[in-house]
C-alpha cells in the first residue's frame, strides 16, 4: 500500500537541489521587491541582486522588463531588500532604487547582455558588498569549476516558492556542451560571448530556476555569473545558463 507523499519530500529540494542560508552569511545578497506587483507574503520579491558597492546592485536586466510590452517595466515601488534572510519577516531594509541601468546591449529575444545596475536611495556603508569578477577572467569559468548559485526562487520548478534565502553548488559547464544543450530554437541559443552554463549537466537535481533570476553565481568570492535562463529547472541536459560578469565587467565599472 503506498503511502501518500509528505508534503515535506518536495521540501528536500532547495533553490533546486541546495539548502537554506542567511543573508548574515551572505550578506551582498539582495532580494528585489514590488509589493504592489507581487504582494506582501513574501516582501513582494521577484528576483535576486548582488550588492558591488554601498550604492549599487547588480541583477539581470530581464527582471526590470516587462514580458508582454517588451520594454522596461514601470514599477514605482522598485526595492531593494538587503539583510533579511525570511522574507516572511521585516528583519533588514527595503531601500529604494535612485537609477536603474540596463546594459544598452540588452536583447530579450536572445538574452544577450543580460545584465542591469540598481543605484540605491540609501548607501549601505558597512554592509560586505561582493567584487566582480576582473574583465576578460576565464579561469573561473573552467569546466568543473565549483560555483554557488544564491536565491529565493522555486525549490521544485513546480512552483514551490521558500521564506528563506537558499543556495546550491553548481560545477560550471564547458561552453561546447553548452552549445550542444541550447543549440536555437525553442529551447534558446547558448552564446559563449556573453553567458555561461552551470549545473549537473549529464544528471540534473541542482540548478537555479524562477525567481532567482538575477542572483549570483559565486565563485573565489567574485561575482562571476547572473541568473538569466535555461529550458525548465535542475534537467539533466538542460544546465542554467548565466549572464558571464567577466564580458560585462568594464560596462559595470563604468556605472559604479
Ligand atoms: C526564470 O524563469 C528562470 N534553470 C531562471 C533560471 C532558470 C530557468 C528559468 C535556470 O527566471
Amino acid at each position: 500500500m503506498a503511502l501518500p507523499l509528505p508534503a515535506s519530500a518536495s521540501g528536500m529540494l532547495r533553490i533546486v537541489g541546495g539548502n537554506s542560508t542567511d543573508t548574515g552569511q551572505e550578506p551582498w545578497m539582495v532580494a528585489l521587491a514590488s509589493r504592489s506587483v507581487y504582494g506582501n507574503s513574501r516582501s513582494g520579491q521577484f528576483c535576486g541582486g548582488t550588492l558591488v558597492s554601498p550604492t549599487k546592485v547588480v541583477t539581470a536586466a530581464h527582471c526590470l522588463y516587462d514580458e508582454s510590452t517588451e520594454r522596461p517595466a514601470d514599477r514605482p515601488d522598485l526595492r531593494v531588500i538587503v539583510g533579511r534572510t525570511d522574507l516572511s519577516t521585516s528583519d533588514g531594509a527595503e531601500v529604494p532604487v535612485s537609477r536603474v541601468w540596463i546594459d544598452p546591449d540588452y536583447s530579450m529575444s536572445s538574452n544577450m547582455w543580460d545584465i542591469a545596475v540598481l543605484t540605491l536611495a540609501v548607501p549601505q556603508t558597512g554592509r560586505p558588498v561582493l567584487p566582480l569578477v576582473p574583465q576578460g577572467a576565464t579561469a573561473p569559468y573552467l569546466a568543473g569549476t565549483t560555483a554557488t548559485v544564491y536565491g529565493w526562487g522555486d525549490t521544485s520548478g513546480r512552483g514551490q516558492y521558500p521564506y528563506v534565502l537558499h543556495q546550491v553548488q553548481v560545477p560550471v559547464v564547458g561552453d561546447a556542451v553548452c552549445q550542444r544543450d541550447y543549440p536555437g530554437g525553442p529551447d534558446g541559443t547558448f552564446r559563449a560571448r556573453a553567458m555561461v552554463c552551470a549545473g549537473e549537466q549529464s544528471r540534473g537535481g541542482k540548478d537555479a530556476c524562477q525567481g532567482d533570476s538575477g542572483g549570483p553565481l559565486v565563485v573565489g568570492g567574485q561575482l562571476v555569473g547572473l541568473v538569466s535562463w535555461g529550458t525548465g529547472c535542475a534537467e539533466a541536459g538542460h544546465p542554467g545558463v548565466y549572464s558571464r560578469v567577466a564580458a560585462m565587467a568594464n560596462a559595470v565599472r563604468g556605472q559604479l
